[in-house]
């Protein structure tokens, strides 16, 4: 509808082609998802379109919005793979008019994950792993978990993550911790 081709407009000025046809398969993901998962379709659609909004922002956007809505002063130590979710949330209630609170938790959740998470928040965390284009090992075992257990889904991701990032020596943003320690780790 209108809004949608609206939103596309202003996404196609923010993304370059490849990432522009990235976030439109996360929202096809997620669409496919959305009624098995009980999701609302508009707010997934939006959610998915939007999540990578500002991925191509420059550092000082970012750092002028971390002091400028007064986020965590750490914040400052980290750059765009965790600023453009966390961060990005922000300049998406600015520049866009998104007012959704599920809507922009999912897209500032869509990277590092959260100890709580919607269902949206879920499926756009799932969705933007297991997007077509998508092609890394696990990504096949992620897609048939995603078919009738989110909740195994995302500490799928969750845990495959983290340790991706550990073996290539990364930093490991706190959050993301938090979310393996809330996700995966059995009850005993
Ligand atoms: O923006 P996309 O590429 O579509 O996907 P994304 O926002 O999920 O970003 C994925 C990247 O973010 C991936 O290369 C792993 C990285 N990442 C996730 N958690 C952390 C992280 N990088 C660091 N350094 N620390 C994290 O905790
Ligand atoms: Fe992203
Ligand atoms: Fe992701
Ligand atoms: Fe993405």
């Amino acid at each position: 509808d209108g809004s949608r081709e609206d939103l596309l407009t202003k996404l196609r000025q923010q993304l370059n082609d490849s990432r522009f046809e990235h976030v439109k398969r996360v929202e096809q993901t997620a669409l496919q998802y959305a009624d098995r998962y009980g999701v609302d379709r508009e707010r997934a659609s939006i959610a998915g379109l939007v999540h990578d909004y500002a991925k191509q922002r420059p550092d000082a956007d970012f750092l002028k919005a971390i002091s400028d809505y007064k986020l965590d002063p750490d914040l400052k130590n980290w750059g765009n793979a965790i600023w453009h979710g966390v961060v990005g949330a922000e300049l998406i209630a600015t520049e866009l008019g998104i007012t959704d609170q599920l809507i922009l938790d999912a897209v500032r959740f869509h990277t590092t994950g959260n100890r709580y998470m919607t269902p949206l928040a879920q499926l756009i965390y799932m969705a933007d792993y297991i997007e077509p284009a998508r092609d890394f090992d696990g990504v096949q075992q992620a897609r048939t978990l995603m078919t009738n257990n989110l909740h195994a889904a995302v500490a799928f991701q969750t845990k495959h993550t983290l340790a991706y990032l550990i073996a290539d020596n990364k930093p490991v943003y706190p959050k993301t911790i938090d979310t393996y320690n809330a996700w995966v780790p059995g009850q005993d």
